[in-house]
């Protein structure tokens, strides 16, 4: 084997080993346990989806219900735990910097269409929202804001960034990494405030959407700049945050 193919053998290696999922959700700081492919549609594995135009988009590669469903109520804070290969763990490599996000769209979509909506995201505010994941233990929260009873698809994303100083379609060796898990939950009171929708996955994101080709290393930039790919935040939404359950 060549040298070249050797250091990209190597750098393949080294990547697959720092991708990343999501173990359980905390209600109101009560784990509710593991959750992969009980409560959540987990991937078979922490690999990330990188195709913009992919189905995987929605909810990762598979995307079909799963048993379980955990009950929530307006007001209550879910707290999502990320793990890289077991529980507590380093969580996802520290490379792997960029923006933590979360959208919800009713499970009747099964997330197919323009049915999501964000309900937080953080970005660079002097420390990048991985590096502020890392340090809570890979944990981060939102609050179910008082939106109609029914059933729910949680979709808690990382966008990491170390390759994204260019967009996949133009080579899919590099471009951003992202990690998303659909956790199934069931709000059992009845709030007014309709979710608005009008986010697609695959659609929401392209390769020109800013925040998804970024150069994380440029030398003197003010990464403070940084875009968050996608909409706002819901004015409806009822915030979150990257803390500890
Ligand atoms: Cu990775």
């Amino acid at each position: 084997m060549q040298l070249k193919s050797l250091v990209v053998l190597a750098s393949v290696l080294s990547t697959a080993l720092a991708h990343t999922r999501v173990w359980s959700i905390w209600v109101n700081g009560v784990d509710q346990g593991d959750g992969k492919g009980v409560y959540i549609r987990s991937p078979p594995t922490n690999n990330p989806v990188k195709d913009l135009t992919s189905s995987a988009m929605a909810c990762n590669v598979n995307n079909s219900p799963v048993s379980q469903t955990v009950n929530v109520k307006a007001g209550d804070t879910v707290t999502f735990e990320w793990f890289h290969d077991y529980r507590n763990d380093d969580i996802i490599a520290s490379s792997h910097k960029g923006p933590v996000l979360v959208y919800i769209a009713p499970t009747s979509s099964n997330g197919a269409g323009p049915v999501w909506t964000k309900l937080y995201h953080a970005g660079n505010d002097g420390t990048w929202a991985v590096d502020k994941l890392l340090a809570s233990k890979g944990q981060h929260k939102v609050v179910i804001p008082n939106i109609p009873a029914g059933d729910y698809l949680l979709r808690p994303e990382i966008i990491a960034l170390h390759e994204a100083n260019v967009a996949y379609s133009s080579n899919n060796l590099r471009g951003a990494q992202l990690y998303m898990n659909c956790v199934q939950i069931r709000v059992t009171s009845n709030g007014s405030q309709s979710l608005p929708g009008g986010n697609s996955f695959p659609g929401t994101y392209t390769s020109s959407t800013p925040g998804i080709v970024f150069d994380i290393y440029a030398k003197g930039a003010d990464m403070t700049k940084y875009q968050i790919p996608g909409p706002a935040v819901w004015s409806g939404s009822a915030g979150g945050s990257i803390t500890r359950a």
